[in-house]
């Protein structure tokens, strides 16, 4: 069945889309044998490092180096520079502060990302809430190099410090029916303008994952950027990373996971956008590179369907094929 979405205002129109056979490209990454285990190791030292360090936030101090700073991943690689810093930050979706991408940065000033609490909610064996740098203190913290892709035809190559999915979801201890994971945002109009604005709902912001795809070895918990801290604007203290699925998966500032037995399968941010790219009638064909304003095609599950393809096998709504 045809999923026709409703034209939302900050939507472009879709004139640019191309037919899929231009952007059907397999991308040769690293193999990715024998390197989960060094990732695993560095980052039990960060861990170490990172208990150090006390409660005063993840800073680093005399007392060690920054957990933000964590060794890279070899296995991720990109095709294109990374995103200047600054250029991302002046072009930041998070609607809970502005539409206007270039005034998030300010606005999200007014956020205070610490202290924060994580809970986790639903069909788990022990409901809990966890201090996110408790939590950052028991995930074993890596850099990986990902590109993202907004449907807005856009996209930004970031280098994130964070964790997998798959560890917070162990950690969480799912009961074993638990199907679906929600993810949630915060909910504090007072704060953030843009939750007064009822025109753009459901508000908190949230989005919706099969469980396979959050245990997907891709799917990523950022807590930092750039070698330092998440921004504001970027989702702190800490939001998802889904880079096969367009970004408006990539929920920021997470403060819950819920776990459901059941759930509309395709029923994600707005409930109406096909969440795996491109996908047929959605795609804009290419995307404008954030800072160079560079035009490169889309990728079918954005150049990472060597992770994620074999989960899509026959739904018609996240598979393009
Ligand atoms: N809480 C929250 N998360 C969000 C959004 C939002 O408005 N609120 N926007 C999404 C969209 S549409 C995009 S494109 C990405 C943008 O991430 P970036 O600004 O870090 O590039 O964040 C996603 N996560
Ligand atoms: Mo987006």
């Amino acid at each position: 069945m045809i999923h026709v979405p409703k034209r939302r205002g900050w939507e472009i129109p879709e004139r640019e889309a191309t037919p899929e056979s231009a952007v059907l490209h397999r991308r040769d990454f690293l193999k990715r044998m024998g390197l989960a285990g060094l990732a695993v190791a560095a980052g039990g030292a960060l861990m170490g490092a990172g208990r150090a360090l006390g409660s005063i936030g993840l800073r680093g101090t005399a007392a060690g180096p920054s957990p933000f700073a964590a060794p890279r991943n070899p296995k991720f690689v990109l095709d294109r520079p990374i995103t200047d810093p600054a250029a991302a930050s002046a072009h930041a979706e998070f609607r809970e502060f502005c539409a206007e991408k270039r005034l998030v940065a300010g606005l999200a000033r007014a956020m205070n990302p610490r202290p924060w609490r994580i809970e986790i909610s639903g069909f788990v064996r022990r409901p809990r809430s966890i201090d996110v740098d408790e939590l950052i203190r028991r995930m074993p913290l890596e850099e990986r190099l990902y590109r993202h892709s907004c449907r807005e035809g856009w996209a930004k190559a970031v280098p994130w410090t964070g964790f997998p999915l798959s560890a917070l979801v162990k950690w969480a201890e799912p009961l074993s029916f638990a199907r679906h994971l929600t993810v949630t945002s915060f909910y504090l109009p007072e704060v953030a303008p843009g939750q007064g604005n009822a025109s753009w709902t459901p508000w908190p912001y949230r989005a919706d994952f099969q469980i396979e795809e959050a245990m997907n070895e891709l799917a990523f918990v950022a807590v930092g950027m750039y070698g330092h801290a998440l921004p504001k604007e970027h989702g702190a203290p800490l939001r998802l990373v889904m880079p096969w699925l367009w970004a408006h998966e990539s929920v920021k500032s997470v403060v819950r996971l819920e776990f459901k037995e059941k759930d509309k399968f395709h029923s994600l941010v707005q409930g109406w956008v096909p969440s795996v790219m491109p996908n047929r009638g959605f795609d804009r064909g290419t995307e404008r590179l954030i800072g160079t304003d560079e035009r490169r095609p889309t990728l079918l599950f954005n150049g990472y369907g060597e992770w994620v393809a074999g989960m899509y096998p026959r739904h018609p709504m996240r598979n393009p094929l």
